[in-house]
């Protein structure tokens, strides 16, 4: 008997887009099974900061333009990650010529012309863009992130990162994207930021919610929260980085070399619920983006615990279906 794999994307086609996070070294080893079940990409690092634009007058887009290619080849969308981070940006950007802190002007003109030819690069191939990425601070009585960004230029730097943005690709969607987005606390601070941009005139079209989950929380209600609050904005709604970790928080086992039947049993249910989940509030959410392909590789294999495997997708590590994989084929 021969079973037919149907395709991810397919089956969702009339829900949202689904997504994959993808390096450069994937697309030669496994694009036709990317191609198969994905219809969006987004580069885990190419498009970063440091990735991009290592030096003042150097762009570096080798990489980025084949992932660019990969997907415009076989009409998958793309999702550029991300212009505006506090991490993987080099710390030239923060300096002026004497190496002190650079001033609010030269930060300005800097992420413009960053902006312009980034965004500019790609316009009309790329649909979404996390213009800023991970701007609220996690503990519960700050508000905004203390970083390089807002201390050179001020609070008013999301507002001019996403004009500058849509200035360089109008028909780009532009969101803001962020994690711990389900904690009630994080969850305010984020909807308040984004109502507060969008009453600024700020071009946002929707949040990014991260979906850096595991097999133990948050649970379905609490991601219901965020996703109706979020939603209340009247902005899209992109999952823009899911994978559902086999560990909890505080679990720092080394000793396993597969995901024992508990944690097989318990994430395929967290899947099942968590794409009936998404279904549910498809004219929200546009799009839904794994942070890798399958468990062959994920950036959890060295996070946070250094070398301890994960498994957290839907595709095994020799790209297999998981029992995950048929829970939440789409049956529409
Ligand atoms: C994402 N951050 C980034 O958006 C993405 O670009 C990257 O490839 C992977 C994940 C998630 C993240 C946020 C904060 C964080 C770790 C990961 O900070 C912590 C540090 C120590 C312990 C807990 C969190």
């Amino acid at each position: 008997m021969s079973t037919e794999i149907p395709s991810l994307s397919a089956s969702y086609a009339n829900s949202f887009k689904i997504g994959a996070a993808v390096h450069t070294r994937m697309l030669k080893t496994e694009g036709e099974f990317i191609a198969k079940h994905y219809n969006s990409v987004t580069a885990e690092n190419q498009m970063k900061f440091e990735e991009v634009h290592p030096r003042e007058h150097e762009y570096t887009f080798e990489a980025a333009d084949e992932i660019v290619d990969f997907a415009v080849a076989r009409a998958i969308g793309v999702r550029g990650h991300t212009l505006v981070w506090h991490n993987q940006t080099p710390a030239w950007v923060f300096e002026d010529a004497s190496g002190g802190p650079a001033s609010r002007e030269l930060m300005l003109s800097r992420l413009k012309q960053h902006i312009d030819t980034v965004v500019g690069r790609y316009k009309g191939q790329i649909y979404a863009w996390d213009v800023v990425n991970e701007a609220i601070e996690d503990k519960t009585d700050l508000i905004m992130r203390d970083t390089k960004w807002l201390q050179l230029l001020g609070e008013d730097y999301l507002v001019q990162a996403f004009n500058m943005a849509h200035e360089a690709d109008p028909d780009a969607l532009l969101f803001y994207n962020d994690y711990n987005e389900t904690d009630p606390v994080k969850r305010e601070k984020i909807y308040n930021l984004v109502r507060s941009l969008l009453d600024q005139g700020a071009p946002v079209h929707g949040i990014g919610m991260q979906g850096h989950w595991n097999i133990h929380g948050p649970s379905i209600e609490e991601i219901r929260q965020a996703i109706e609050r979020y939603a209340s904005l009247d902005v899209q709604l992109h999952v823009t980085e899911l994978d559902l970790s086999v560990f909890g928080h505080e679990e720092r086992r080394t000793d396993l070399t597969e995901p024992t039947a508990k944690m097989a049993e318990l994430q395929q249910k967290r899947y099942e619920d968590i794409f009936a989940l998404f279904r549910e509030y498809q004219s929200h959410i546009t799009s839904v983006t794994f942070w890798g392909v399958a468990d062959n590789y994920t950036w959890l294999d060295n996070f946070p615990v250094r070398g301890r495997k994960n498994w957290p997708f839907v595709f095994d590590t020799q790209l297999h279906p998981k029992d995950s994989f048929w829970r939440i084929i789409g049956r529409d």
